[in-house]
């Protein structure tokens, strides 16, 4: 099955060994870097996700590691194989498990769903998330549940519609949120590996338990941005916004971030934000 079909059906596709040893040390201390400025009370809002940290323009001309990462050749060489040839990065997310942290929570990062493509096999937003350590079940990897992108699962009428501070913090470890369900699947991977999915997937993470931090970057970018009907870019446009305003002084940062610019110039009305899935998930 070609990698569009089974991405599309699946709502993940994992790329092996997108990014070398070298770039994940780096990535390892840059993320070690921004969490260790991070006060006390950011950690105790954010047990469940670990730290929940923003990775905006700013961010990616002020460390230019970030930069490189977000054009990665072999990141947008894996999107091309998935028929984006021209796609466009938001912002990202530096979500860091400590040792002996609780499960993240069931969830899905859809936000368009008043917006009928949200409702087809058309990616909007799609997550590149980026482990920097080797995942397994031990550890907090990823969990994900097949196919919930384009269809309805009991999952979506138990869970919370949104990040709540009780599932944050693990108030309630009996929450649905916190279950387990028949259909769900760890992906386990590599450090260095691409998990490429999209935001409406639902999905969750295991406990890390054991002494070691684990780091994933959740990189949103728009694959298809240029496909999208105009409602859908004016959207994305705003939603974006202040996230990717900053610019750069370094002409070489400039060169390689431009192209992946969301610009939106048109007329088209945006649609409001709507972080639940309407009647027309079945
Ligand atoms: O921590 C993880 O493994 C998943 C992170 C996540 O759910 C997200 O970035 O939306």
């Amino acid at each position: 099955m070609y990698k569009r079909e089974q991405f599309a059906r699946d709502g993940f596709y994992v790329f092996e060994n997108i990014l070398d040893s070298v770039l994940v040390d780096r990535l390892q201390r840059f993320s070690d870097d921004v969490l260790s400025e991070q006060e006390p009370e950011h950690f105790e809002m954010h047990r469940t996700t670990g730290s929940m940290v923003m990775i905006d323009w700013a961010m990616a001309y002020q460390y230019p590691v970030m930069a490189e990462l977000i054009a990665h050749p072999n990141a947008l060489a894996a999107l091309k194989q998935l028929g984006f040839d021209e796609p466009k990065f938001g912002h990202g997310r530096i979500i860091s498990k400590p040792p002996h942290s609780p499960p993240l929570f069931w969830h899905e990062d859809g936000r368009f769903w008043d917006d009928p493509v949200s409702y087809t096999t058309q990616p909007v937003q799609c997550f590149l998330m980026y482990y920097l350590t080797d995942t397994m079940s031990q550890n907090g990897c990823l969990r994900v549940v097949p196919g919930s992108h384009l269809k309805r699962h009991s999952l979506h009428d138990e869970i919370s519609p949104s990040h709540t501070d009780d599932l944050r913090t693990f108030a309630n470890p009996d929450d649905p949120g916190f279950s387990r369900v028949a259909d769900e699947i760890d992906v386990p991977v590599k450090a260095g590996d691409l998990v490429m999915g999209y935001g409406s997937l639902l999905h969750a993470s295991h406990a890390n338990q054991t002494d070691q931090r684990r780091t994933v970057l959740t990189m949103w970018y728009y694959p298809d941005f240029v496909a999208l009907p105009e409602r859908t870019q004016a959207t994305v446009a705003l939603a974006e916004g202040r996230n990717s305003d900053a610019v750069s002084s370094s002409i070489e940062l400039q060169t390689l971030m431009e192209p992946l610019r969301i610009a939106y110039d048109g007329k088209a009305e945006p649609i409001d934000i709507q972080w639940i899935p309407g009647e027309g998930l079945k």
